[in-house]
């Protein structure tokens, strides 16, 4: 891979300030105009019109990229939302997070966690223990940027979900996000479920847990949703956390081990083994 000329693109879209969508892609040389032009469809082809795209793209040292492996990945059939949100909260306290910290990051996904109940165009901080939050910009939280599957590593992920109905660009840019911030220093878990209405699945990621997706974790029609990234606790060096969300580029080389669907009363259980 040495001498390969990699670069990080990412794109944003917004309207009257408000976030639309953004995407991330690391990509060789040869292959930076089509995927601008391929980012640039999302913002495009939604029932909104942004007033404001904007695509950044930057060489990376090819000798500073991290290479990972994706977390594993298991999807938890519930009975309904209110089951996957009492399941996530269990998933969130094997991992580290005290129960009554799960709780008060389901309510603050539930109400929006952005001013007013909006959504926020980046990721709240959350302290494990207390509950704190610690993001320096509670309005627009703190952006993962700079990660990708590697090309290998996208057509091996491709294969495995391929398997099953989900091969959905949400769930694989998803699988790649938390898969980067797992690696963090000082993060315990993640929380996440999609802003976007008409998408009602989320999941609580932890890297010695995995990717635990929950097709249903929001009713549809629901457009209050967001993230959470839960560290340690607040003496973590934050500086350190954020900058490796943002500048550390992370390719996704490897899938973990796709688990199919189990159900989730098994699943906890197997945890605490
Ligand atoms: N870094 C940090 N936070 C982000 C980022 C990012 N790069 N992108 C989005 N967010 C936050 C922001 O608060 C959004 O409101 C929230 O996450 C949700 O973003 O099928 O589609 O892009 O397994 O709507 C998860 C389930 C879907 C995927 C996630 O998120 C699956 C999704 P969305
Ligand atoms: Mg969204």
């Amino acid at each position: 891979m040495t001498g390969e000329r990699l670069y990080s693109i990412r794109m944003r879209a917004s309207d009257n300030g408000r976030h639309v969508s953004g995407a991330e892609r690391i990509v060789p040389h040869e292959r930076v105009r089509g995927t601008v032009d391929e980012l640039l469809t999302r913002p495009l082809a939604k029932g909104t019109r942004p007033d404001r795209m904007s695509v950044s793209i930057d060489e990376i040292d090819p000798d500073r990229i991290h290479r990972v492996q994706a977390l594993d990945l298991v999807m938890l059939d519930t009975a309904d939302t209110a089951s996957a949100r009492r399941y996530a909260a269990r998933v969130l306290e094997r991992s580290g997070v005290a129960p009554q910290v799960a709780q008060d990051a389901i309510a603050l996904l539930a109400a929006g966690p952005g001013p007013a109940g909006s959504a926020m165009r980046g990721a709240a901080i959350m302290d494990a223990r207390t509950g704190a939050r610690l993001e320096e910009d509670r309005t627009r939280g703190v952006r993962a940027t700079r990660f990708d599957w590697s090309e290998s590593g996208l057509q091996r992920i491709n294969v495995l979900l391929g398997s099953v109905p989900l091969a959905h660009f949400r769930l694989r840019e998803a699988l790649a996000l938390a898969s980067k911030a797992a690696h963090a220093p000082g993060i315990v878990a993640e929380l996440c479920w999609s802003d976007d209405p008409d998408y009602t699945a989320g999941y609580v990621a932890a890297k010695p847990i995995g990717y635990v997706r929950f097709p249903r974790i929001k009713e549809p029609g629901i457009s209050t949703g967001g993230r959470v990234f839960f560290v340690r606790d607040s003496s973590i060096d934050l500086k350190a956390f954020t900058r490796y969300l943002r500048e550390v580029a992370v390719l996704i080389d490897e899938p973990g081990t796709f688990h199919g669907v189990q159900d989730p009363d098994c699943f906890i259980a197997s945890l605490s083994r």
